[in-house]
């Protein structure tokens, strides 16, 4: 059986990824540096071979692809405001990172990548849903770097055949996403404080709209994305999402009824680098890869909180 890397392997989406393969018996190397990965995401993951390292140190990479078929490149520095506090860190973290990950990944003999793309490609554009044939249109720094590391993609499949497939990620939440960080996602700084029965604060009007996708969906893209055949899928990119999108007004209604909140939410200037709405055309990952979101946004939300009750997300 092929021998699978997943990178940002303590983040909580490479965890999720990894957590996957080891149901199914895979054999699994995982790396993280842990700059904004956590250790506790790696519990549970004890079967798998773990390297603390760097993408952006080329040495790292070339250990981490030794003997590798596959790799699930999920290892970035996530955050639209961040990257607007921080560009040259985003660009080391995604940039920097995917090349040398690629460079390694082909004097490796790796056969495929599957990278996480990130649905900012688009920008503020107003045509909706978003579909895979649009002019790119990144707005902040995060979007360009995310969309240089899908080209690099592009360009290595096409200049020296190694495979490689984007998956342009939605607003991806769930159960072990790290509501801790002024940059973490929103749901999860929503549940953890809604829970808490502490303010969240919408940045704008609230009306802005989100395409949130449930983790087990992203996870579930990303097996087949592996599996399915070069022929059809290399060189591509291609949207993993819902297929439908939520305002945050309507979010915090909802979270207010899964926890109990009953404030109500605090309302900011709206962030820099902040698109209006989001919503993806699915159509492209439903023909070419067979994909299917399992779980609907109202269950998905429904476990998440669950998970943060629980005591989930606390370090
Ligand atoms: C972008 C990408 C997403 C992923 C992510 C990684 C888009 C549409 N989505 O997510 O696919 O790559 O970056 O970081 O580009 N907000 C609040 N209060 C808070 C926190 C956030 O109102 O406490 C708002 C925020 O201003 C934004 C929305 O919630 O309008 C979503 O923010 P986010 O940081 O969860 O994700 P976003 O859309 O920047």
């Amino acid at each position: 059986m092929a021998k699978y890397l997943v990178t940002g392997v303590a983040g909580f989406i490479g965890r999720s990824i990894a957590a996957a393969l080891l149901q199914r018996g895979a054999s699994v190397r995982g790396i993280d540096s842990f700059i904004t990965g956590k250790r506790a995401n790696l519990v549970g993951l004890e079967a798998m071979e773990f390297i603390e390292g760097d993408l952006a140190d080329p040495a790292a990479c070339a250990r981490s692809c030794e003997g590798v078929q596959i790799v699930f490149h999920e290892a970035a520095l996530a955050s639209v405001p961040r990257s607007v506090a921080d560009p040259v860190a985003t660009n080391v973290n995604c940039v920097n990172a995917t090349l040398n990950l690629l460079v390694a990944a082909r004097a490796a003999g790796v056969r495929r990548i599957v990278y996480a793309g990130s649905s900012s490609a688009y920008g503020d554009t107003p045509t909706l849903p978003k579909h895979e044939g649009m002019l790119p249109n990144p707005i902040s720094p995060y979007a360009v770097a995310k969309l240089a590391g899908e080209q690099y993609m592009r360009a290595f499949s096409r200049v020296y055949g190694l495979e490689t497939v984007t998956l342009r990620y939605f607003n991806v939440f769930g159960p072990h996403q790290d509501p801790t960080s002024q940059y973490s996602g929103v749901l999860a700084i929503f549940c953890r404080k809604m829970l808490a029965g502490q303010q969240p604060t919408i940045y704008g009007d609230g009306e802005q709209s989100r395409d949130f996708t449930y983790i087990d969906n992203v996870v579930e893209a990303n097996l087949l994305a592996a599996s399915a055949p070069a022929e059809k899928v290399s060189g591509q990119a291609m949207n993993a999402a819902t297929g439908s999108r939520i305002t945050l007004n309507d979010v915090f209604t909802l979270l207010c009824e899964l926890t109990g909140y009953s404030g109500k939410p605090a309302y900011a200037e709206p962030r820099k680098g902040d698109i209006r709405d989001s919503l993806a055309d699915i159509s492209l990952a439903g023909n070419l890869l067979g994909y299917r979101p399992a779980i609907d946004f109202r269950e998905g939300l429904r476990r998440t909180v669950e998970w943060y009750r629980a005591g989930g997300g606390q370090n």
